[in-house]
């Protein structure tokens, strides 16, 4: 039985703290499902939205999350093609139109009307959660719920940037924040699709973790005294990798990875660092015809593909486990950037 009343986390203001209370159960609308929210993982967009880091405003108040796994609870009347006791996750992307012309070619993460789950929509980090039904991550039941959470959106990102870049199985990609929450997800799905690693992250815990999700080399942002030739070096020719998938909280990072990828290589950006700029050297960009590009997220395609990556035991990445009610400490150890992997949350706890 659907109770009325639930946990949640909620932000009431911009840069405030989050409060552990109880709110109401909402009902789905026709082309919805409500799912009962068992596990969330804790993205880093959770905590610049907590912040107000990008030129986007979120709803107010605002429960947050968007990596949400559970099991579907009740179907909106025009809801045919998912069951009730289903299990089925929430993703940044919570619904779209499915008309205009980004979403008639699979690109619903560039639709206009797009809601986003934990920002402009109510997310996961609360007991029961509403998302568009056609958007609603089917999950196969014999996934782990908890296991799967950071694919969600981690998974779903990376192995999208990671196609966006181009590369092909042999070669060698740089994952620049790869002891983060996306970094890790994306050694496992770079591992898994052939690729050689270079890890770039700072700290022990981060290369020891790296290394055992199958980095091959490891370059230490904080200690390096020149990154971009470090960098070079730690490729088999010395030429740099193919391409560099950028995942960082920090603004230097993306002005660097210009410079260290090979000719013909790729710089992908996804991680959105408050107020940051990409740069590159204009000389060398065109005679290395290097290219630059941003990624996000990932379409139901993509999702349903870095799914089945984890459903086939391809994809062990570290989380911690701990409950909803402990949320408030997750995003200060986060803001020092001292967590290595992902935080995943129990919403009964
Ligand atoms: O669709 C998208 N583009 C998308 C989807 C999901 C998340 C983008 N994101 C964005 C988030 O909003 C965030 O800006 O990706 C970024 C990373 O999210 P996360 O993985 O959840 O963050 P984290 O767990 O805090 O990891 C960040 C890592 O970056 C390292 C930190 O040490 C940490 O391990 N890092 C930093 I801060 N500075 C670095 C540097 N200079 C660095 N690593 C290498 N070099
Ligand atoms: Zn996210």
């Amino acid at each position: 039985k659907i109770p009325t009343e639930q946990w949640a986390q909620v932000l009431e203001k911009t840069g405030g703290k989050v409060q552990y209370k109880k709110i109401p159960v909402q009902k789905p609308g026709p082309d919805e499902v409500l799912i009962n929210v068992k596990y969330s993982g804790v993205c880093h967009t959770d905590l610049h939205a907590v912040n107000g880091d990008w030129p986007l405003d979120t709803k107010l108040p605002l429960v947050g999350g968007h990596e949400g796994a559970g099991v579907v609870v009740a179907l909106g009347s025009l809801v045919e093609d998912i069951q009730i006791g289903d299990y089925a996750g929430i993703k940044w992307i919570n619904s779209s139109c499915l008309q205009c012309s980004f979403c008639q070619q699979a690109d619903e993460p560039l639709c206009a009307k797009a809601q986003m789950s934990g920002y402009t929509v109510d997310g996961t980090f609360q007991q029961y959660a509403i998302a568009k039904a056609a958007h609603v991550a089917r999950i196969p039941k014999d996934c782990d719920l908890e296991a799967i959470a950071p694919v969600l959106c981690a998974g779903i990102t990376v192995y999208k940037g990671l196609r966006e870049s181009g590369i092909r199985a042999g070669e060698t990609v740089a994952i620049v924040g790869a002891g983060g929450g996306l970094g890790s997800l994306a050694c496992q799905y770079a591992k898994a699709m052939g690729l050689e690693i270079i890890a770039i992250d700072g700290g022990a815990d981060k290369k020891e973790m790296t290394a055992k999700l199958g980095a091959r080399a490891f370059v230490d942002f904080a200690t390096s005294k020149d990154l971009v030739s470090d960098v070079k070096a730690a490729t088999e020719d010395g030429l740099g990798p193919h391409a560099a998938i950028l995942v960082a909280v920090n603004e230097k990072p993306f002005q660097q990875a210009a410079e260290y990828v090979r000719p013909r290589g790729t710089v992908v950006a996804i991680g959105m660092p408050a107020n940051a700029y990409l740069r590159a050297p204009v000389f060398e960009s065109v005679v290395k015809m290097i290219t630059i590009k941003g990624s996000y997220v990932g379409n139901r395609r993509d999702t349903a593909e870095a799914i089945e990556f984890f459903r086939r035991g391809l994809i062990k990445a570290p989380y911690k486990s701990c409950g909803l009610s402990e949320l408030q400490s997750i995003y200060d150890m986060m803001q020092e950037g001292n967590i290595a992997g992902r935080y995943v949350l129990d919403t009964s706890k």
